[in-house]
């Protein structure tokens, strides 16, 4: 089974970089003995560049697909010391940020470290402030002695695990964290809620298949859409759920639904988080250039002989999402190999 899935990465990799036939041949012989051996195989760091970038391009659920083959790839498997994981974990995000002109970067570690945060950096929720999709995670930090006030905008410390050691939390330094306040230039009151943003969502809860191998411990980023803040981490009733303050603070009638206030609000409310970012020289992308960059991302693969897969209910933005192409087309959801997956098991 493990053999024959590194086969047809290694096949599919030298295909499609167009290396000598013969290369191909002369690694899989090479992997079969490893894995005779050792009943696995270790991927070559080239290997491991071209399966992240090819798995972000077979992300189904991801609209910005388009710059597949600008990800940074960080082969960090060496890495077997708290220190120097802690160390690569902050230049990840220092990185990556880059003063705001984010680039897109992926960090791989050995399976033997676990990190337990959903994103590098997030917000703490506790039932009376933050963000409720955090309360779990910050339940664990506060089991392992992390301390906080509860507020809406405490960023978690990062939760990992050594072999042989307990899971342990720490604090990742604040001044490498960017964060955004959101602001809209024609309505003042905005400002008042005191809202904003981290600038970079680094996801650090998915596995990395590549030939039949995972990665357990291999965060990765791009930029934001701005919806996701603004459609939905604001405005979810199970998220901070602040549309109607929004809204107030635009002096929209708020009394009848007819009145349209909530996606008057909500469209204001976009244009905010997307200017906030840009104001703040922060790499962020509208809905609708978001899937102009996927229409042309679909049009690359076209020409390049290889077939699109994508999941249609992600792919729609959810504002507006009758305006832009993606809308009225279907799409096929196959899952193809390498990827990225949900995790199946938290102890893996
Ligand atoms: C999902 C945009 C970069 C892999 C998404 C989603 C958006 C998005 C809007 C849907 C998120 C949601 O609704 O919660 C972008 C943009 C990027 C970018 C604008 C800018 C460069 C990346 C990179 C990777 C990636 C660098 C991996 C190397 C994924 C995956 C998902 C996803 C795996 C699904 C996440 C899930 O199921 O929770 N992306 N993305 N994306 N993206 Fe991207
Ligand atoms: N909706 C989540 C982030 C999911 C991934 N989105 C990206 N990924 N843009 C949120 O925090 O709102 N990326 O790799 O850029």
């Amino acid at each position: 089974m493990l053999f024959e899935k590194a086969e047809s990465f290694i096949n599919h990799m030298h295909q499609e970089l167009e290396f000598d036939p013969s290369a191909a041949h002369e690694r899989i012989k090479e992997i079969k003995d490893e894995i005779r051996e050792n009943g696995t195989y270790t991927h070559t760091t080239e290997e491991l560049i071209f399966g992240a970038k090819t798995a972000w391009r077979h992300s189904n659920r991801c609209i910005g697909r388009l710059f597949w083959n600008n990800l940074e790839v960080r082969d960090l498997r060496h890495i077997d010391d708290e220190a120097s994981f802690i160390q690569s974990i902050e230049k990840h995000i220092d990185d990556t940020t880059n003063n705001g002109k984010i680039k897109p970067m992926i960090s791989i570690f050995s399976n033997d470290i676990k990190i337990y945060n959903e994103q590098l950096i997030r917000y703490a929720g506790y039932s009376e402030a933050g963000d409720p999709q955090s309360v779990e995670t910050t339940n664990l930090a506060r089991h392992i002695g992390w301390q906080s006030s509860p507020d809406d905008f405490n960023i978690l410390p990062l939760i990992y695990k050594f072999p042989h050691s307990p899971v342990t939390y720490h604090e990742l330094n604040k001044n490498i964290i960017k964060e955004v306040p959101i602001r809209h230039d024609d309505y003042p009151c905005l400002e008042s809620l005191n809202l904003k943003w981290y600038a970079v969502p680094i996801i650090s809860n998915m596995d990395l298949e590549i030939g039949g191998l995972y990665y357990h411990t291999s965060p990765f980023n791009g930029w934001y859409m701005e919806t996701e803040i603004g459609v939905r981490n604001f405005t979810d009733e199970y998220r901070y759920n602040k549309l109607r303050e929004i809204a107030e603070s635009f002096n929209l009638d708020t009394s009848s639904t007819t009145t349209y206030w909530r996606d008057r609000a909500l469209v204001e409310f976009n244009y905010a988080v997307y200017h906030s970012f840009k104001n703040e020289g922060v790499s962020i992308v509208d809905h609708i250039t978001a899937s102009k960059q996927f229409k042309q991302f679909e049009r690359q693969e076209l020409r390049e002989d290889r077939k699109v897969t994508g999941k249609w209910s992600w792919l729609a933005p959810p504002l507006s999402p009758s305006l832009v192409h993606n809308y009225h087309q279907g799409y096929d959801n196959t899952m193809r190999s390498p990827n990225f997956l949900y995790r199946k098991n938290e102890n893996k």
